[in-house]
C-alpha cells in the first residue's frame, strides 16, 4: 500500500479494490439475490459447498448461533424443559404412521438405501423434524399424570430435499434448529407455553437480531397440517417485498397423541390424552439478519450477537512509534475484554490500515477503534461506527464506558432503523384492487378477511405468477380495531380479523 498516490481517500479506495479485491460487486439496491450470495461468502460465514443447498457454516456464524442457542437454552431451563437428544434416523414404517402431514411433506424426505455396496433390507430416512421419532417414547414415558408435563427439547441438524431456489440460511437442504417436544395433561398449559415460546422468539428477532417481527397465527391453510393451531414470528424484507415466517410455535392438540397413543391415568383414575406442542427456530434467524441489516460495504451485526463486538486496528504512519501503537491496540483489547466486551485486535504486519477496514466492515463489526500516533499523544482512541460511519475520539480514561454506550446506541439503531423501514412497507388496503396494487408495490399487506380457507385458496389462485403466489402471513395478535360492516378484500363478505398478506420465503 505504500505507493506514491495513495495519500488521498479516493486513491486509496481505489488501491485497496485493485490490490485486493476487496469489495463487494453488487448492490443490495440493484441485484439483491447476488449482493446475498457475495455477502455471506466475502464476510466468511459461508462456504459453497460442492452439493447444491448445503453450505459450510464458518466460525463467523456459528458464534452467532451459540449466542442465540446459549440464550434461548438457559431461558427454556428455567422453564424447566430438559435437552434430549434423539437419533437422526427413523424407519419408514415409523415415518408413516402419521401419514396425514407427512403425504405434503414426503418429495423432502431423504432417504439412506445402502451400506457400501449392499442395499439395506428396509430403507431409513433422515429426520426431517421428530415428531415420529420422538412420540413413539411419549407414550412408553407417560404413564400417569405424575408424568406430566413432559418438556424436551433438542438442538440438532435436520434434512429436507428442497427442489425450489436453495438459498444460504434460509432455505438449505441441511439446517440447525432447537425443536422442542412438550406434552400436558391440560389444554391451558399447552397455549400458555405455545406463547411463552413465541415470546422467547420475539426476544431472539427483535432484542437479539434488532429485527422488528409481528406475533400472530397462521391460516388453517398455512398452519402446521398436523396441528392444531400454530402461531409465529414473522419478519418482512423490504428488498424483495417477502415475509419470512422467523419461527413457529405450535399447539399440537391432541392429534398426535391419538396417532401414537399417548395416554395417561388422569387424577380422577380415568384414562386421558395427552396435549402437545411443538416449537422451533433455525439458522434461517441469520439470514433474516443478513438481509434486514447488510449493506453495500457488506455484513452489518447487531452487537448483542457479533463475534467480535469492537475490532481495534493500528495506524502507525512512517515515523510513529509503531511499537508504542501496537501496545497501545493490545491493552485496548484487554481493557475492553475485561470489561466483558468481545473485542480483537488486527496487528497484522502485511495489511495496511485502509485494507483492514474494509475488511472489518464486510465482516460487519459494529465498532472499529483507530490507534494512531496522534491518538497516542492525546491519550484517545478515534472510533468509527459500521452502522452510520459516524467518528468520534473518545478519551482512554472513558474506554469502557463509552464503547458500552456506543454499542448500545447501535444495538438501538438497528432496531429502529429496521423498523423504519419494515413499517413503510405496511400497507392498509380495503379492496382488491388495492391489494394487487400494493402487491405490485412490495408491500406487506393488511388487509380485511372474512377467514375462509376457500377465499385463501383464490387468493393464491388469482395472484399466480412469477414471483410466486400471495399468502396469509399471519392474523397479528394486535388487532386494529375492525369496524362494524367492514368487508373481506377479497370476498367481499363479511370481515371476521385484519390478516397480514404477501409474497413470502
Ligand atoms: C418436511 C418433511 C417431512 C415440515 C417437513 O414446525 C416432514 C415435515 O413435518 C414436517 N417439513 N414439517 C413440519 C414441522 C412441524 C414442527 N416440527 C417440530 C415444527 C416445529 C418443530
Amino acid at each position: 500500500m505504500a505507493t506514491a498516490n495513495a495519500n488521498t481517500k479516493g486513491a486509496r479506495k481505489k488501491e485497496v479494490k485493485k490490490e485486493t479485491g476487496l469489495g463487494l460487486t453488487y448492490k443490495k439496491n440493484e441485484n439483491f439475490g447476488e449482493w446475498y450470495s457475495e455477502v455471506v461468502v466475502n464476510s466468511e460465514m459461508i462456504e459453497y459447498y460442492d452439493i447444491s443447498g448445503c453450505y459450510i457454516l464458518r466460525p463467523w456464524t456459528m458464534t452467532i448461533w451459540e449466542v442465540l442457542q446459549t440464550f434461548f437454552d438457559a431461558e427454556i431451563k428455567k422453564m424447566n424443559i430438559k435437552n434430549a437428544y434423539f437419533p437422526l434416523f427413523v424407519t419408514e414404517s415409523v415415518l408413516q404412521r402419521e401419514k396425514d402431514h407427512i403425504e405434503g411433506f414426503a418429495p423432502e424426505v431423504a432417504w439412506v438405501t445402502k451400506s457400501g455396496q449392499s442395499e439395506l433390507e428396509v430403507p431409513i430416512a433422515i429426520r426431517p423434524t421428530s415428531e415420529t421419532v420422538m412420540y413413539p417414547y411419549f407414550s412408553k414415558w407417560i404413564r400417569g399424570h405424575r408424568d406430566l408435563p413432559l418438556k424436551l427439547n433438542q438442538w440438532c441438524n435436520v434434512v429436507r430435499w428442497e427442489f425450489s431456489h436453495p438459498t444460504p440460511f434460509i432455505r438449505s437442504r441441511e439446517f440447525l434448529w432447537q425443536e422442542g417436544h412438550t406434552a400436558f395433561a391440560t389444554q391451558a398449559e399447552a397455549d400458555q407455553e405455545v406463547l411463552e415460546i413465541l415470546e422467547l422468539y420475539r426476544k431472539i428477532y427483535e432484542e437479539f437480531l434488532a429485527i422488528p417481527v409481528v406475533k400472530g397465527r397462521k391460516s388453517e391453510l398455512e398452519k402446521f397440517a398436523g396441528g392444531y393451531y400454530t402461531t409465529s414470528v414473522e419478519a418482512f424484507i423490504p428488498n424483495t417485498g417477502r415475509g419470512i415466517q422467523g419461527a413457529t410455535s405450535h399447539c399440537l392438540g391432541q392429534n398426535f397423541a391419538k396417532m401414537f397413543q399417548i395416554n395417561f391415568e388422569n387424577d380422577k383414575g380415568e384414562k386421558a390424552m395427552v396435549w402437545q406442542n411443538s416449537w422451533a427456530y433455525s439458522t434461517r434467524t441469520i439470514g433474516v439478519m443478513v438481509m434486514v441489516h447488510g449493506d453495500d460495504k457488506g455484513l452489518v451485526l447487531p452487537p448483542k450477537v457479533a463475534s467480535v463486538q469492537v475490532i481495534v486496528i493500528p495506524v502507525p504512519f512512517k515515523d510513529a512509534n509503531t511499537d508504542a501503537i501496537f501496545s497501545a491496540c493490545s491493552s485496548t483489547v484487554q481493557a475492553l475484554r475485561e470489561a466483558g466486551f468481545r473485542a480483537e485486535a488486527d496487528l497484522r504486519d502485511n495489511y495496511s490500515p485502509g485494507w483492514k477496514y474494509s475488511h472489518w466492515e464486510m465482516k460487519g463489526v459494529p465498532l472499529r477503534i483507530e490507534i494512531g500516533p496522534k491518538d497516542l499523544a492525546n491519550n484517545q482512541v478515534r472510533v468509527v461506527r459500521r452502522d452510520n460511519g459516524a467518528k468520534s475520539d473518545i478519551p482512554m480514561g472513558n474506554l469502557v464506558e463509552k464503547v458500552k454506550e456506543i454499542l448500545s446506541s447501535i444495538q438501538e439503531c438497528l432496531f429502529n432503523a429496521a423498523k423504519q423501514k419494515r413499517d413503510a412497507c405496511i400497507k392498509i388496503v380495503n379492496t382488491w384492487d388495492e391489494f394487487i396494487a400494493a402487491l405490485n408495490d412490495k408491500k406487506m399487506i393488511l388487509a380485511p378477511w372474512c377467514d375462509e380457507e376457500e377465499v385463501e385458496k383464490d387468493v393464491k389462485a388469482r395472484t399466480k405468477g412469477e414471483l410466486g403466489a400471495a399468502k396469509s402471513l399471519c392474523t397479528p395478535f394486535d388487532q386494529p380495531r375492525l369496524p362494524e360492516g367492514t368487508l373481506c378484500f377479497a370476498s367481499g363478505k363479511p370481515a371476521k380479523k385484519w390478516t397480514y398478506w404477501g409474497r413470502s420465503y
